[in-house]
């Protein structure tokens, strides 16, 4: 005769299924609030407001005249901003002029940590508050930092790139190439003050938002700007016409990040960059100008994003994908043909 079985023991009464649901999200949104407060600064109505940046000194100036090996960039590779200085540095050919410092983020500490320790300081927070004793901002790149007198120039992408461009001709490779001509002032500018609102910090305010109302708003005037901008290069080789711009830069560095990072992880979700007629190919003639290509790094861009924004992707996962082709033909010079 087999054995009666022992009727085994249970560990206490389950919790309903209701109120454990209840108290994880309680508990997960308090977090949640607490570390976007400190990731992302809101206004009342959870819209994303960035910062301004602090250190706005003009190289040019007497206190910082352009001299060859002085300055310096600090730069992440995952950084759309800092992205923009890069790509400024190779099309003008700066590089033996003016060097660059690289930092990742570190996703234990959410700072940027230098990949070559400093002597004095291994963060970019340290290295702040080394340059300016009491700096209460955030520490972000790009930076560009005057190696000879110890001071941070500027932190302000914008101003940096326009520097890039006319005060360092007499070191440049390329110095023909001038990414804001007078001519086209207005025009740029124009362009810069939407793209910067819509795009560049659009993605952001998508991502950022902190309620459903700011992420519609920012959503719908991400796709429109994207919409017009699509129309105006169906017969435009670039923004502002036939040459390229700093506008056209700015431009470039969050559409290079668009399908991978900011399609998903920021709920940038109604199209996809690769489903535009125009913005698509415009992003593969940027990707293959001479020395662009190096200053972009898709794995390590994948890696900053979803590997560090902790509060939007919690469990780290860093999808594989999408299978981009940059180096497939653009076929935009035909716009630039002359008859
Ligand atoms: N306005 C600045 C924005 C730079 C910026 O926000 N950089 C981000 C990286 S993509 C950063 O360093 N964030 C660190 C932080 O905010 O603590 C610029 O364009 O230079």
């Amino acid at each position: 005769m087999a054995p009666t079985p022992t009727p085994t023991k249970k560990s206490g009464s389950p919790l309903p299924p209701g109120a454990i649901v209840r108290l994880g999200k309680f508990a997960w949104t308090t977090m949640w609030r607490l570390m976007m407060s400190k990731l992302a600064p809101r206004n009342s109505s959870g819209e994303y407001i960035r910062p301004e940046s602090q250190f706005r000194h003009q190289v040019g100036t007497a206190a910082y005249p352009p001299e060859a090996g002085r300055y310096q960039l600090i730069v992440g590779w995952g950084c759309p901003w800092a992205h923009r200085t890069l790509v400024v540095r190779a099309l003008k050919g700066l590089s033996s002029a003016i060097s660059i410092n690289i930092v990742s983020p570190s996703p234990d500490s959410g700072m940027w940590v230098f990949d070559q320790p400093e002597v004095e300081f291994n963060t970019l927070p340290e290295f702040y508050h080394n340059a300016k004793p009491g700096y209460q901002g955030r520490a972000t790149v790009p930076l560009l930092w005057d190696t000879q007198q110890k001071a941070i120039v500027n932190n302000e992408s914008a101003e940096i790139i326009v520097m890039l461009n006319s005060e360092f001709q007499q070191f440049a490779k390329y110095p023909d190439l001038d990414l804001y001509p007078p001519a086209l002032k207005e025009a740029i500018d124009s362009w810069n003050e939407q793209i910067y609102q819509y795009v560049n910090n659009g993605v952001y305010r998508c991502g950022f938002a902190q309620t459903q109302t700011a992420y519609e708003t920012a959503c719908n005037q991400l796709f429109d700007t994207l919409d017009l901008i699509d129309q105006t290069l169906a017969n435009s080789r670039y923004l502002c016409g036939d040459r390229i711009t700093l506008a056209d830069v700015r431009l470039f560095t969050t559409l290079f990040r668009f399908d991978t990072v900011y399609y998903s992880l920021f709920k940038c979700h109604r199209r996809r960059l690769v489903d535009y007629q125009n913005l698509y190919p415009y992003l593969r003639d940027i990707y293959q100008l001479p020395e662009v290509a190096e200053t972009c790094n898709l794995e390590v861009i994948k890696r900053d994003y979803y590997g560090n924004l902790f509060p939007l992707n919690p469990g780290g996962i860093i999808p594989l994908g999408p299978d981009l082709d940059l180096h497939q033909p653009h076929d935009r010079d035909r716009l630039t043909q002359t008859n």
